[in-house]
């Protein structure tokens, strides 16, 4: 049996816009509501949230849980961020059964070409060999996993700075890259507009990067958990949207009840 096939990448693939839900809580229970409520994807974050490999094993679990789909709805897909793209990091991943990855901080081609060897076993890459005891290959009950696994990887890059900025033509030119994934919040920092990645000058940054990854044929993707910002990247065909996040809606739905009782 081969590795499972990645519906993300064949939808991205096959040029479909895709929505998402960013799952920063940490926890397995919200994964699995998030896993129910119709996104396309959930990214389970361990950038920025109190994530590690223990708790993005359960939220993976969670998230593949059949029981949990509305009916005829596809399955969701799980996609982790890790806190930085370093290969022991992101083997780990892959053993405990990720195939699709959003990398944050990507500033180089080189770096970019280095993610996608992580990504892949030898010859295309130098990922570690360990399947037959890891839940990637389903406990070796995937046979064929370690020559399937491979056509099965999802890789965004990150672009978030002024040096990912510049090498984005030569890191559209990487293969193995799936699509690049804009940071509105680290961008704005590093253009000079700390927590105002809606100034002007990021806002023109943001849209040229958009053109450009639209031109390469590959997929972009973009945070926009404002509904405004989502349907504008929508709008503009953005592949990869994350239009939500666990906290983010659990805070506005807490604080809207708190204060419509409190008055
Ligand atoms: C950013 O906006 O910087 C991001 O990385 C989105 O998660
Ligand atoms: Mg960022």
């Amino acid at each position: 049996m081969p590795a499972p096939v990645n519906r993300l990448k064949q939808a991205l693939a096959d040029g479909k816009q895709t929505i998402g839900c960013w799952l920063v809580l940490g926890d397995s229970y919200a994964a699995e509501i998030a896993a129910s409520a119709g996104f396309d994807w959930c990214v389970i974050d361990n950038e920025h949230a109190p994530n590690d490999l223990r708790s993005t094993l359960a939220q993976l679990q969670a998230l593949s849980q059949t029981h949990n789909q509305a009916p005829n709805q596809t399955p969701v897909s799980a996609v982790v961020r890790p806190p930085i793209g370093k290969t022991h990091i992101l083997k780990q991943f892959l053993d405990i059964g990720c195939q699709s990855f959003v990398v944050p901080m990507v500033e180089s081609a080189a770096q970019a070409a280095e993610l996608v060897r992580a990504t892949r076993y030898p010859p295309d890459g130098m990922r570690g060999v360990g399947a037959s005891t890891a839940r990637a290959s389903n406990f070796n009950a995937h046979a064929d996993y370690l020559h399937t696994a491979n056509d099965q990887i999802c890789l965004f890059v990150q672009v978030e700075s002024r040096a990912g900025l510049a090498a984005l033509p030569d890191i559209l030119a990487v293969d193995g890259v799936d699509g690049v994934f804009i940071g509105p919040s680290d961008l704005s920092a590093d253009l000079g507009y700390l927590g105002n990645p809606h100034a002007p000058a990021v806002v023109t940054a943001i849209d040229g990067a958009l053109d450009a990854i639209a031109e390469s044929g590959k997929a972009s993707g973009i945070f926009a958990v404002d509904p405004v910002d989502a349907e504008r990247y929508l709008a503009r065909g953005v592949s990869f949207v994350a239009v939500a996040s666990d906290i983010n809606s659990m805070t506005t739905a807490l604080r809207q009840t708190a204060s419509r009782f409190r008055q």
